[in-house]
């Protein structure tokens, strides 16, 4: 009942785990902190036992019902040489979004199971949003350490319900992933720094989004154009032939910003800035930080030369 209401609602994929310890990630995930490559977002260090049981951060849960909510399209900018947005971004906030389809699922639950107890996420608490997707069989964590579905690639948000609700778990599903290393080959600035492990204090999507501070020099010429985020290591992973068109009217990116020339996002002014992205996750780094982004590729570019 729960999956194929989480289907009518718009969520792609559906799979259920028992709210447990996370074993395997525990010792990754503190290495990865110990190694510092969260960089300087600190909320990654915060509510560590919080993040690997989930039954400390919702009292008495029982179940972790994953859900897989696809942004990809087909369209394109239509100037290759403007600044990159991802894909992600082109249309309104995801987490808004998101959020109103899986309060849609809890009401659904408490309507026709019984009065659950429960709390929805998405991207938005200490929760290993991806493990999660991958124990409930959604997919396998790729090289470059996205989820992927076998059958629809990884261009898709995760989001969770944890309620205090037993239901059957389904189970993880194996790697893919095979002898590819395209995603690590193709990374610019080198951040997949062995497979299925993502340095993030080097990766574009925290350069241009998460860091308050100004991008490292040493990041000169590698940047690949991007102003919001990166693609890279999913456009080239051959899993993502097949992810297909979403269909979630308020993900439909506005003309006017598919349209744009090298010079207008250069020139944007704060007012053009508000107005195109009223609604979107483009508000995480703000004007400035989009100003910050444009800059650095503008006077850091790719020497021609090579
Ligand atoms: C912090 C964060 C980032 C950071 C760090 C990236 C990272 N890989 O952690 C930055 C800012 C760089 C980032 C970038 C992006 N992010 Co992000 N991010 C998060 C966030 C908030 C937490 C992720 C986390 O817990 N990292 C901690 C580290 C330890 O986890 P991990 O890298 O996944 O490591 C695991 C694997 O490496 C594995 N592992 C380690 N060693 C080994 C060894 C073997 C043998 C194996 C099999 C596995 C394995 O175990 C680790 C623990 O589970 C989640 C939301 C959430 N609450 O979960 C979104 C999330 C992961 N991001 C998401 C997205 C979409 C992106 C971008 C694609 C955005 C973009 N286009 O710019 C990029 C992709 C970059 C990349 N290749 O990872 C989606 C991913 C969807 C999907 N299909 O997987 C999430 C889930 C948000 C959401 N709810 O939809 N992100
Ligand atoms: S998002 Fe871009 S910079 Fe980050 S790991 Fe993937 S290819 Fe590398
Ligand atoms: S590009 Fe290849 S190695 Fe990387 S995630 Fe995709 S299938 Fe795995």
């Amino acid at each position: 009942m729960i999956k194929r209401e989480a289907q009518r609602l718009g969520f792609s994929f559906c799979g259920i785990s028992k709210a447990e310890f996370l074993e395997e990630e525990a010792p990754r995930l503190e290495q990865w902190l110990k190694e510092k490559m969260h960089g300087e977002m600190s909320y990654m260090e915060n509510h560590f036992d919080k993040r690997l049981d989930p039954r400390l951060l919702v009292p008495g849960a029982k179940s972790v019902i994953s859900l897989l909510f696809n942004y990809y399209t087909t369209k394109e900018p239509i100037n290759s040489d403007a600044p990159k947005i991802s894909k992600y971004a082109w249309g309104e906030d995801y987490h808004h979004v998101v959020k109103g389809h899986l309060r849609s699922l809890a009401d659904f639950i408490k309507i026709n199971i019984g009065d659950i107890d429960g709390r929805a996420f998405v991207d938005s608490a200490p929760v290993l949003d991806k493990a999660w997707a991958k124990k409930s069989g959604l997919g396998w964590i790729g090289k470059n350490s996205n989820l992927i579905n076998k059958e629809q690639g990884s261009f898709f948000f995760i989001a969770e319900l944890i309620v205090d609700l037993e239901l059957e778990p389904d189970g993880p599903i194996k790697d893919y992933c095979g002898t590819c290393t395209a995603c690590i080959d193709a990374c610019p600035t080198e951040a997949i720094v062995s497979p299925y492990v993502v340095d993030g204090s080097k990766c574009i999507s925290y350069l241009t989004i998460e860091l308050k501070n100004s991008i490292p020099i040493s990041f000169e010429g590698k940047m690949d154009n991007w102003a919001f985020g990166c693609d890279v290591c999913q456009d080239v992973c051959p899993w993502n032939r097949f992810s297909k068109q979403h269909s979630e009217p308020l993900f439909q990116p506005k003309d006017t910003l598919m349209d744009m020339t090298h010079e207008q996002w250069h020139d944007i002014s704060e007012e053009v800035f508000q107005a195109l992205f009223k609604r979107s996750a483009l508000k995480r780094s703000g004007y400035e930080g989009l100003k910050r982004n444009l800059k650095f590729l503008g006077t850091h570019k790719k020497n021609p030369d090579g």
